[in-house]
């Protein structure tokens, strides 16, 4: 058993007023699998879980009242110090469901604004299945709900044969999947399970207000806020950081590394056409961590399309650029399930993909980005989980992501750099010219999207087309491998290309 990995990474829950079977679901993460059963005041509760060998402490039962929880929390000290009996010892009883559940007792679906973490939770208490997310969403939890019947998912293709539910307000549809809806990023969703009656509440929102602080204070409030959002991060195990050779994936394996005698491995992937090995190779050298290399044919990379949008169920053929060479990453990393640590996610509240340096265009594209991320499962621990391994993001720890929001645009773009304020927080780790480095995508440096762009030109798609195109293409994948649920392995993808060509460029 990995013993540093979350209880759950993913689950299948029913709740019903009236027994029923419920078909085995499918999912694209790898792991085992326990089913579970139980009788909550009166209503009936199955949950299959995905997990890597301790299922018991994603669950926590009562006679009236249980908590499913897939992922992990990372304020659980500050959490259980609201709770009675504050100053023992954490036992085996103390998983994070057990938490969730103990903090429903006193705050009921309030419990929802106090966490910190990387989660989706259903929770079954007097007639209600009440669903959770977290701050960012950052566990994608669907739902499929009629009277007399809530089910949830961490994965959309799990719901794909339910009948169909009704309308759930406050709730995203899923296209193509009748009554399939996502719960929002930060919100919960409290449903009737006899009556169905939707009733959601927002639990996290980002900031719109930006706060002012002197460049030596904002550093320093990134750095503790990056140092606490790492260490909660980190278990027991020797963590996995992929790193580009950037400031933000450098900042973290910076962090995970900075502790006497931390151990602390690294990996990089290229293809044989692009690659950034020597900026990573010079991180790693610095930090000394343990480091490897990992080449993935251009090829190999191209035909990982629809695994990628197997894992993250999205259909932003912009996201799935930046989410695919991750994804061929994950499948190439061997050995038992690992805790990987990744800077994604830091463009956003600091603006790192606007390489416009005018504040207000700055602040618009930002404030664009944090209110249109919900839905893109970018962050989706599904990406890894098709690999067998957890990924978490330290920056878009609740914390962190609230400050760098917050932030004033000024604070970001600086002294003529990207990202400033990380820069400055990290300038003692890291080699120079690593906080100096420009930022360069994943999708940029792994050569991803000039592969994808060639997978539609030599097959004959007129260059100003490829963008429209790689949007059908993507479209038609999410079709197949989640709403149809095809595995990815029997795509055919050049005949879904072939297939576009001829129906949607002809004149
Ligand atoms: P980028 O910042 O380049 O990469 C995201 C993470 O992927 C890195 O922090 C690093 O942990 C890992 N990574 C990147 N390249 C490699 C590599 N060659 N080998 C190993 N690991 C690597 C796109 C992007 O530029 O990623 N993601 C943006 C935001 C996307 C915009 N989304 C949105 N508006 N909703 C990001 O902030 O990460
Ligand atoms: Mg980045």
């Amino acid at each position: 058993m990995a013993d540093n990995l979350p209880c759950a990474t993913g689950f299948s829950v029913a709740v019903r007023t009236e027994p029923e079977r419920s078909p085995r679901p499918s999912f694209a993460s790898a792991g085992s699998r326990t089913e579970v059963a139980q009788t909550v005041a009166g209503l009936r509760l199955r949950a299959t879980l995905l997990h890597t060998g301790a299922p018991e402490g994603a669950c926590a039962w009562r006679p009236e009242k249980a908590a499913v929880v897939a992922g992990e929390l990372y304020n659980r000290c500050e959490l259980r110090s609201l709770l009675p009996g504050v100053g023992e010892p954490a036992g085996d009883g103390d998983g994070d469901a057990q938490l969730v559940l103990a903090l429903f007792d006193i705050y009921d679906l309030h419990a929802f604004r106090l966490l910190n973490g990387r989660f989706a939770a259903v929770v079954v208490a007097g007639g209600r299945a009440v669903l959770a997310t977290d701050h960012a969403g950052s566990v994608p939890l669907y739902t499929c709900a009629a009277p007399g019947r809530v089910l949830a998912a961490t994965e959309a293709k799990t719901l794909r044969t339910a009948a169909p539910g009704r309308r759930l307000t406050g709730a995203r549809a899923v296209p193509g999947m009748r009554g399939v809806h996502q719960v929002p990023a930060g919100t919960v969703l409290d449903i009737g399970v006899g009556a169905t009656g939707c009733a959601p509440h927002t639990t996290w929102a980002p900031p719109h207000s930006r706060r002012i602080l002197p460049e030596d204070r904002a550093a320093e409030a990134v750095r503790a806020a990056l140092e606490s959002a790492v260490d909660a991060r980190t278990g027991p195990g020797t963590p996995l950081v992929l790193i580009s050779g950037g400031i933000d994936s450098s900042g973290v394996a910076a962090l995970a590394a900075r502790g006497p005698g931390a151990t602390t491995d690294t990996v990089s992937m290229g293809t044989e056409e692009r690659n950034e090995f020597p900026q990573a190779r010079a991180v790693a050298g610095h930090l000394g961590t343990n480091h490897t290399e990992v080449v993935v044919p251009a090829s190999e990379l191209v035909a990982r399309l629809p695994h990628t949008v197997w894992a993250a169920e999205c259909r932003d053929p912009d996201i799935i650029e930046y989410l695919l060479p991750l994804t061929a990453l994950y499948l190439r990393l061997e050995g038992p399930g690992r805790r990987v640590l990744t800077g994604y996610g830091a463009d956003i509240p600091l603006g790192g993909m606007h390489r416009e340096g005018r504040l207000p265009a700055l602040d618009t594209a930002l404030a664009h980005d944090m209110a249109t991320f919900d839905g893109l499962n970018e962050m989706t621990p599904v990406l890894s989980g098709i690999g067998g391994h957890w990924s978490t993001h330290p920056f878009w720890d609740r914390e962190v992501l609230e400050l760098l929001t917050s932030l004033e645009a000024g604070l970001k773009s600086r002294h003529g750099r990207d990202k400033w304020v990380l820069r400055a927080a990290m300038r003692d780790l890291l080699p120079h010219e690593t906080v100096t480095r420009p930022k360069l995508g994943v999708h940029e440096g792994s050569g991803t999207t000039s592969s994808f762009t060639r997978l539609l030109t030599d097959a004959g798609l007129p260059p100003p087309h490829v963008h429209r195109a790689k949007r059908l293409v993507v479209g038609e994948l999410f079709q197949q491998v989640v709403v149809d649920g095809l595995h990815p392995d029997e795509v055919d993808l050049p005949a879904v290309v072939h297939r576009l060509d001829r129906r949607e460029f002809v004149p």
